[in-house]
């Protein structure tokens, strides 16, 4: 955990582009973005991955969801719509083990995912 570049950028210790904090979860700019809006959600506390949520977190997530839908308003494309994608584990392409959500949008998206 004292390694994971989220905490990092949830503690401050690197800087990131942070667009919405609360006591909860932090939002910042994705560094390689893969559409015109590409913001992480991210719980402040270390959850490794959806692999590792439980019972304790159920209103975190609901809360991440609703400031989720908030940023998108924010950002423009709440109307037009928008993507929310959780990756988890190795097949599911996590690369950072540090739960997050990628709230995406500003372009349209195809179906199934590749
Ligand atoms: O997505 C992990 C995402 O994390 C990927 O889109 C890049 C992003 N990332 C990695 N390091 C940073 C920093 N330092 N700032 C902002 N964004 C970052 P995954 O679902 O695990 O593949």
């Amino acid at each position: 955990m004292g390694e994971c570049i989220f905490c990092k950028i949830v503690n401050k210790q690197i800087p990131s582009e942070i667009v919405y904090e609360d006591e909860h979860v932090c939002a910042f700019k994705d560094i390689n973005p893969t559409a015109p809006v590409h913001i992480l959600v991210v719980p402040k506390q270390h959850i490794e991955s959806l692999n590792h949520l439980d019972n304790s977190h159920k209103e975190l997530i609901g809360h991440i969801f609703v400031v989720a839908k908030e940023l998108s308003d924010r950002f423009g494309v709440k109307e037009k719509g928008f993507r929310i994608v959780v990756n988890c584990g190795e097949d599911g392409g996590q690369t950072v083990n540090h739960l997050h959500f990628h709230l995406l949008g500003g372009r349209k998206f195809s179906w199934p995912a590749g």
